[in-house]
């Protein structure tokens, strides 16, 4: 028997002997017929209980907050350049909502322990009073139109428009009952064509490529997210079933992914997973996605690593993940390249073939799974 079940009886006991302690006394207070609590004044007891408790109750909820959320730990060191404003926004709203809450308990129950019955009180008849409406209906709604517009605000500047020139990093993420899978362009930077009718696990196409869409041969399909520090991201966002929700909560990252309504966002990590590492004091520590709607029984077990790094060793790792084409000849034996050219002869000399060249080159060197179901 380990100690934690040992401490359970132990508890049961003791609660089974207060239950006979109690029996007894009243056993013992009835044959005497006395009743021990004839002197004592419920309002009083009840009054001074709840003036008690917020003298207790606020210190302790205080120092718990403190020592055991993650409240406090979580909001520091946010990832991208965003997620500093996001966070002056969670820390306003914080702030007032601390302020009015502390106020309102303090004043419900100081006048529970103030006001309790008193024979010789007699209560005041105050049925309305237009002043105090208009004050307790005006504050909020300003301090809340306040908070309203300063995140709209920010949410505009998330949004904006990206500059044509500007260099993007382009990624698509897909959510299934139960997991993130991505996807990179690869070397011509487009996406290859997919399909939810085109989806078959049995050939390894979960994300429903179209084989004869050249585009998506060199495309990258990954179990793990891998971003170049410093440099801007936008995630195409999708769901092949339910509605989930894509989060990225250490860069203050959250959009849905919606069945049949690609969504999509633009964010720009600047804290590399190794010096988060040495922020947070945890050699362990890894960014993760993680889904934050609530989806089926797996919900929970959507995760996916996210390593930020610099984008040296951003480009490394691309380099030494496998093509849609390796993977699918490996798997099926079929060589969708070859098979796309015999096809199209009047097309010879294109771009692609000379990467799907490469391509076939690097299948024996780079042997690692760059694809999961
Ligand atoms: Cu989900």
């Amino acid at each position: 028997m380990d100690a934690a079940a040992l401490l359970n009886i132990s508890q049961v006991l003791l609660i089974a002997i207060l239950v006979f302690v109690a029996i007894n006394l009243y056993l013992v207070f009835r044959l005497k017929d006395i009743d021990p609590f004839r002197k004592w004044d419920p309002d009083k007891i009840n009054g001074t209980l709840f003036l008690l408790f917020f003298v207790v109750g606020l210190p302790v909820s205080i120092v718990a907050t403190m020592n055991w959320s993650d409240t406090f730990t979580l909001l520091i060191h946010p990832a991208s350049e965003h997620g500093a404003e996001i966070d002056r926004m969670h820390i306003n709203t914080m702030i007032v909502a601390i302020l009015v809450s502390v106020v309102t308990n303090l004043i419900l129950f100081y006048f529970s322990w103030r006001y309790r019955y008193d024979k010789d009180n007699k209560a005041l008849y105050y049925p309305h009073n237009n002043r105090l409406e208009i004050i307790w209906t005006a504050v909020p709604a300003v301090v809340l139109t306040l908070l309203v517009f300063d995140g709209v605000g920010v949410w505009h500047d998330i949004w904006k428009e990206i500059p044509e020139d500007q260099e993007v990093v382009n990624i698509e993420v897909n959510g299934k009952q139960f997991g993130w899978t991505a996807r990179y362009p690869g070397e011509d930077l487009t996406f290859g064509e997919t399909n939810i009718g085109f989806i078959s696990e049995a050939d390894g196409n979960a994300l429903g490529f179209n084989k004869e869409d050249e585009k998506g041969f060199d495309d990258l399909v990954v179990q793990e997210l891998h971003l170049p520090v410093n440099k801007l991201v936008h995630i195409d966002i999708k769901s092949r079933d339910v509605l989930h929700s894509m989060t990225l909560a250490h860069f203050r990252v959250k959009m849905d992914a919606v069945p049949g309504m690609p969504t999509y966002f633009n964010f720009t990590p600047t804290i590399t997973t190794d010096s988060m590492r040495t922020l947070k004091q945890n050699p362990d520590f890894n960014y993760e996605m993680s889904c934050q709607q609530i989806c089926g029984g797996g919900h929970w077990n959507m995760r996916l690593i996210v390593v930020v790094e610099s984008e040296e060793d951003y480009n490394k790792w691309l380099k030494e993940q496998k093509t849609f084409a390796q993977f699918y000849k490996e798997l099926n034996g079929v060589d969708l390249i070859a098979q796309a050219n015999g096809e199209t002869e009047t097309t010879e000399p294109s771009s692609e073939d000379g990467e799907g060249a490469e391509g076939e080159n690097e299948t024996e060197a780079t042997g690692e799974v760059a694809m999961v179901k």
